[in-house]
Formats: structure tokens, sequence, C-alpha cells
């Protein structure tokens, strides 16, 4: 069996973190190394590696993905913020589990670096 990933351990509650939504698809928690005022991650279940291993039988559940950033902006109390989803270590990537960045909370600059 191959080994869980960082955030299916914090899906497991086998490491804390600040959950702030989850339901039987993904779960959101406060990102350990915020970049905004507001810096959340949302995160599905399933251990998909990397954004372009997002398979046909994904689309319903990374389409959720999106909703409960929704959810999770609204509650935080924002309007405006960035999703962002990086793919592979060059664009940023570092925990190879997909994981949606909910940003806001600060005027955001235009490219991102
Ligand atoms: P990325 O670089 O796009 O793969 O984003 C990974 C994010 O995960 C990064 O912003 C820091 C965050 N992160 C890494 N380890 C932990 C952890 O143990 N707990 C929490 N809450 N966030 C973590």
């Amino acid at each position: 069996m191959n080994e869980k990933t960082l955030f299916q351990k914090i899906a497991d509650g086998e490491i804390p973190s600040d959950l702030v939504y989850e339901d039987d698809h993904c779960i959101a928690f406060r990102d350990i190394n915020p970049v905004a005022p507001t810096h959340m991650l949302v995160v599905p279940r399933k251990p998909i590696t990397r954004p372009d291993l997002i398979e046909e039988d994904d689309e319903t559940l990374v389409g959720h993905l999106f909703t409960v950033a929704r959810q999770v902006a609204s509650q935080e109390g924002l309007s405006d913020y960035r999703l962002v989803m990086n793919n592979g270590a060059e664009a940023g990537q570092s925990v190879f589990h997909i994981h949606l960045h909910l940003l806001g909370g600060r005027p955001m600059t235009w490219p991102p670096g």
C-alpha cells in the first residue's frame, strides 16, 4: 500500500490542522505558512498527485473544490480572492497531493512571481 500523503494524514486527523471545513469529499484548512491574511488550502480526500493527473472521473470532485472555496471565502467575509493550483515543482508545487490555495485579505498583484 502506498504511504499516505501529508494531506491525507491531515484529512485523517493524524497531523493537526486548523480545519475550517470538511465533508465526505474534501477538507479545507489554514496554510501553515500563510502568504496573505487569509490563506486556506482546499484539498480532496482523494490523493491526486498533481493537477495534470486529474482524470475525467475527477471532474465533479475538482469542481466541488471551487464550490467549497467559495463557501470558505464567504465564511471569511471575502468577496475578492485568488484561487491557485500549482502543477509541478517549477510552478511552486511542494506537496504532491492537489490543493486549491485560497488567498485573500490583501490586494493581489499580477503576474505572480
Ligand atoms: P504548494 O507549494 O502549492 O504545493 O503548497 C503547499 C502548501 O502546503 C504550502 O503553502 C504550505 C502548506 N503546508 C505544508 N505543510 C503543511 C502542514 O503540515 N500543515 C498546513 N496547514 N499546511 C502545510
